[in-house]
């Protein structure tokens, strides 16, 4: 058991954000609209990742406000947050050393909005955490399941571990201060060893966070259910399920599916009373405006926790 797994075990509600160039996309490519895991959208359309590029020239989110995001998460009784990194489309959206897909180098924003969500988030208790697509990025050559571009069974996946993953993932064990979590996604590539190996090499960065579960074979901090899941009886051990606002992690501008606040205190009360936590995400858009209804649900389920919960 890890010894920082106390606060995890008393936060009970986390916030998940799933931002990225698919939020500027927006569930639509070539005039075609999609729905789901707006995340996905580069693998459900086959975009080359010639065309992929390209979305980074227009993606500018002016609106992106950490101490709004963060004020946010601390009046909806939020305890922890991550967000994605870098998802499976291979996008850096942190100011990375590594690689010139990133949102200081590829956009026209050109600042690294993850510096400032990380010091708005401390500054009001919340812990603060990245998601890491770790095996799965669809822009690299060597990077797990583009087939549309790439030959998979040529790849060297521990090529890409070495060039791309674990030089990034120092990045941001290194330069964002103290992390409650990685929360790591997809595994894939390696053996038992050479996962033991991998998170034996960023743990000594930050002993202190937290590892995901999808580190893969067993090896995380505690465990995740599969994607909006709840067990059917309370589970010993800390454990977190995670859940979409609507029906998609990633922005979607034509889903308007959202949960109500009352499903949100429902979810959260059947989660906390089998001991987990509730993780729920938000998919900002390419502007870095959080949706009008997640806003509304979350602020209203703040007020309901104050009122009727316990913290
Ligand atoms: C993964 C991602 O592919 C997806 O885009 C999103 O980020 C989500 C949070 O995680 O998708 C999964 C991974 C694991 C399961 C389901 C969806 N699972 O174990 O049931």
């Amino acid at each position: 058991q890890h010894s920082n797994i106390r606060w995890f075990r008393e936060a009970k509600f986390g916030l998940f954000i799933h931002w990225g160039l698919y939020s500027r996309l927006a569930g639509t490519w070539d005039g075609k609209n999609y729905y789901g895991s707006g995340e996905w959208i580069m693998n459900q359309a086959k975009i080359p990742v010639s065309r992929y590029r390209k979305v980074a020239e227009s993606f500018n989110p002016v609106n992106f406000n950490a101490d709004e995001w963060a004020q946010l998460a601390k009046d909806a009784g939020i305890k922890y947050m991550v967000i994605t990194a870098k998802h499976h489309e291979g996008f850096s959206m942190f100011d990375s050393k590594v690689t010139d897909f990133d949102i200081v180098d590829a956009t026209p924003y050109k600042k690294d909005p993850m510096k400032a969500l990380a010091a708005a988030t401390r500054k009001r208790g919340i812990q603060f955490g990245f998601y890491y697509s770790q095996f799965q990025d669809w822009y690299e050559p060597n990077g797990g399941r583009n087939t549309w571009d790439f030959d998979e069974s040529k790849k060297d996946y521990q090529q890409y571990y070495r060039q791309k993953a674990i030089p990034q993932l120092k990045e941001l064990l290194t330069n964002y201060g103290p992390l409650g979590i990685v929360w790591f996604d997809t595994p894939g590539g390696m053996t038992r060893e050479q996962t033991q190996a991998f998170i034996d090499e960023l743990r000594v960065l930050q002993p202190q966070s937290l590892f995901s579960s999808r580190v893969g074979q067993g090896l995380g901090d505690y465990k995740d259910f599969g994607d909006s899941e709840v067990p059917p009886v309370p589970i010993e051990g800390a454990w977190e399920s995670i859940y979409t606002h609507n029906d998609s992690w990633g922005y979607i501008a034509h889903d308007m599916n959202f949960k109500s606040s009352h499903e949100i205190i429902r979810l959260l009360s059947n989660v906390a009373s089998k001991g987990g936590n509730l993780m729920l995400n938000v998919g900002p858009d390419g502007k870095g405006n959080i949706p009008y209804y997640s806003i509304k649900y979350l602020k209203e389920t703040g007020a309901w926790l104050q009122k009727n919960g316990e913290s």
